[in-house]
């Protein structure tokens, strides 16, 4: 399935906690030389957390860790939320290598959460997330096999 990066000015990022001199923002800059990182060993409970500003579809979600090549999830959980307050969760997974991709049936939501759930000795590191459309949009009566978004 055709997919197209949505465009993420103006989200918001959040994390549960920050390396000293980075930002969760780095996350989210298309920038893959910047990165966000908890500064810490993972631990079950980090997480990271991104506002879109308003409701998305989308169907997967996608964590380079850049150079920081052994700071992917060893172990995660993604949820999404309407309020912030309200979490539905849409799936688990681990992460191999530097780049993490989770798939889950299409949602649509505001927020987008990642906790993980498992311990290493490595960081974690985000050097880009991306939270890709679906390939399709679930308006004006286009179904599952409706055109790409554009
Ligand atoms: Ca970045």
């Amino acid at each position: 399935m055709a997919t197209v990066p949505l465009d993420q000015t103006g989200w918001t990022a959040t994390a549960s906690a920050t390396e000293s001199g980075s930002s969760p923002a780095n996350a989210l800059d298309w920038n893959t030389g910047t990165r966000w990182s908890t500064g810490a060993p993972q631990a079950a409970g980090q997480w990271f957390k991104a506002d879109t500003g308003s409701s998305q579809w989308f169907n997967h979600l996608v964590l380079d860790s850049g150079t920081s090549a052994t700071d992917y999830p060893r172990g995660l959980t993604v949820e999404v939320s309407d309020d912030n307050s309200t979490w539905r969760t849409v799936a688990g997974g681990e992460g191999a290598g530097a780049v993490t991709t989770v798939n889950f049936p299409i949602v649509q939501a505001r927020y987008v959460k990642v906790t993980l759930n498992k311990a290493s000795g490595s960081w974690w590191s985000i050097a880009e997330m991306r939270v890709p459309a679906s390939g399709c949009r679930r308006r004006q009566g286009y179904g599952p096999r409706g055109p790409a978004r554009t």
